[in-house]
């Protein structure tokens, strides 16, 4: 085996361990059913281990939904908001993840890989935040 054949077994079995380090598997490591209602998120968990999480959509009408994911230590009552009262996305608030247009009886899922921290997940249709579609959730 030459050197540099070598290198690159080495560099590849590198990538391989950092890839199970950092729990990038598709193995989803926990799963919350998301209730949606006019005008509720209703989470079935609001804490979930770190890694891939799955969130399972339940629409439960009337309305068309939509599920938008911020990673924030902001209380879910306390994001930042622009003159209509609904959440104002900018690059120092944006979100990590989202589903748009979740209809009525949708079964629609989202996976998103979490690390450790505090989320908050809110419905950002015009008016619906600031009718009360946001929630909490703790990764740990
Ligand atoms: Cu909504």
């Amino acid at each position: 085996m030459g050197r540099i054949t070598l290198l690159l077994v080495v560099i590849a079995g590198m990538g391989s361990l950092a890839g199970c380090g950092s729990g990038a598997s598709d193995e989803i490591s926990g799963v919350i059913n998301v209730g949606l209602s006019d005008f509720v998120i209703d989470l079935s968990e609001d804490t979930v281990s770190r890694g891939l999480v799955e969130f399972k959509m339940d629409n439960k009408g009337p309305s068309v939904h939509t599920f938008v994911v911020f990673e924030t230590d902001l209380a879910p009552d306390d994001l930042p908001t622009g003159p209509d009262g609904d959440v104002a996305e900018s690059d120092a608030f944006a979100p990590i993840d989202e589903l748009e247009d979740i209809k009525v009886g949708s079964g629609d899922k989202l996976n998103v890989e979490l690390k450790a921290g505090n989320y908050v997940v809110i419905c950002n249709l015009p008016g619906h935040y600031r009718q009360g579609m946001a929630a909490g959730v703790t990764v740990s």
